[in-house]
């Protein structure tokens, strides 16, 4: 039986959608961050970096939660991954974009409004995520115009990955109104039903 480790409200999060998409069977295992459990011994032992989430299926593990993501879907239902060699290729375009381009400036926000007393905040991070943020998600926006899905008509990993970093736009309070096709494109996501279990577990 696959574990997962972390909390449905960390970058575990898109894992748990993940696996609820795939339909597999797994086993959420808590990691009490508070007390420092992900920086001991026995998880250091899975996810040498001391991070939220990793995956462990039988002896195999895994960290990074797109790389759990790619192999939940090459695994339980590798349509998610695109069907052509092209498809696969966008697929993994939009993963690695969201990880890479998307998610940095959105996490210097989360960070320095949620981790950073008032006083100390950079506001210099701030600024320079404000201004890239934008920048990325009129690309997004672009891309979705007048289509469900970001890579053929189909969801795919592209939309769980990509959706799962703009949810935490949401949870930044970063003004989404301006992206109406994201706005769409989220509300057509909205309806799957592995999508409302994976909400009711962050409430
Ligand atoms: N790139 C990693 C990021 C994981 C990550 O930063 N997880 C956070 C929780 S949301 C964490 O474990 N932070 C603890 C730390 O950095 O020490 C992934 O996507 O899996």
């Amino acid at each position: 039986m696959i574990k997962i480790y972390g909390s449905p409200r960390t970058s575990a999060g898109r894992c748990f959608w993940c696996l609820e998409e795939v339909g597999a069977a797994y086993d959420k295992v808590d990691v009490d961050m508070r007390a420092g459990k992900h920086k001991e011994a026995d998880y250091l032992a899975i996810n040498p970096n001391g991070k939220i989430p990793a995956l462990v299926d039988g002896d195999y593990s895994l960290w990074e939660s797109m790389a759990i993501n790619t192999y939940l879907a090459a695994e339980y239902k590798p349509e998610l991954l695109g069907e052509s060699s092209k498809d696969k290729g966008l697929v993994n375009q939009w993963t690695t974009w969201s990880i890479a381009e998307l998610q940095p400036p959105v996490i210097d926000i989360f960070i320095q409004m949620v981790f950073v007393p008032e006083d100390k905040r950079d506001h210099g991070i701030i600024e320079r995520a404000q201004t890239k943020l934008p920048e990325m998600l009129s690309i997004l926006d672009g891309a979705l115009k007048g289509r469900d899905a970001l890579v053929g008509g189909n969801f795919s990993l592209a939309d769980l990955n990509t959706a799962s970093v703009v949810m935490i736009c949401e949870a930044i309070r970063f003004d989404l109104k301006p992206y109406s096709e994201v706005n769409r494109w989220m509300d057509v996501i909205g309806q799957r039903p592995a999508f409302q279990k994976y909400l009711m577990m962050r409430s």
